[in-house]
């Protein structure tokens, strides 16, 4: 089962390593680690598990943060009308994405970072994913909303961004010179 302690946290290489494509079909090994991957985002979100494991919640969760350098995520959460997106992805890929932008109000966190960081983290509002699912299945998924923003977010931890790199504020605080 993985707990908290698996977690990497910011400060860790392998959060800024760009992961390597899985080759398909995935190992059992790998199909193993994906679905304890959303086995623990479950857990997450389930007050007495949560609780007696002393998860943070999350909707999310990408292999480099347990340390694997591998293009693989699992989400399970809700969209703006209840509609369930559960899936563990491998090699999940954007393949197209609108001009227009989106971002969550309240910012972003992540689970790999145990401080809060505010600021506007500026999305695609649409996107376009396609993947191989835990069971095999190509899929082509069209989203946005609140579940796009969460597949980026996702998205990025396969290329090492992480999302306070987005924030603009963060961005031009570093680039201007003292
Ligand atoms: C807020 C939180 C997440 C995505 C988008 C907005 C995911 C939090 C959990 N993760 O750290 C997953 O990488
Ligand atoms: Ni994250």
């Amino acid at each position: 089962m993985i707990t908290m302690k698996d977690i990497v946290r910011e400060g860790h290489p392998v959060l800024r390593e760009v992961a390597k494509e899985v080759t398909l079909p995935a190992t059992a090994e790998e199909k193993e680690i994906l679905s304890e991957m959303l086995q623990f985002i479950k857990n997450s979100q389930d007050p007495e598990i949560a609780d007696k494991y002393n998860l943070r919640p999350g909707v999310g969760i990408a292999a480099p943060q347990i340390g694997i350098s591998k293009r693989m995520f699992a989400v399970h959460t809700y969209d703006e009308n209840d509609v369930l997106y559960s899936y563990g992805l491998f090699n999940p890929k954007m393949i197209s994405h609108s001009v227009e932008e989106n971002h969550l109000d309240g910012g972003e966190g992540c689970l790999s970072v145990d401080r809060e960081i505010t600021g506007i983290v500026p999305r695609h509002a649409r996107i376009t994913v396609k993947g191989t699912t835990l069971e095999g299945e190509e899929v082509k998924l069209k989203l946005k909303g609140y579940i796009a923003i969460v597949f980026q977010h996702e998205l990025d931890h396969l290329d090492g961004i992480m999302f306070y790199d987005r924030i603009e504020a963060f961005q031009d605080k570093l680039k201007k010179p003292l």
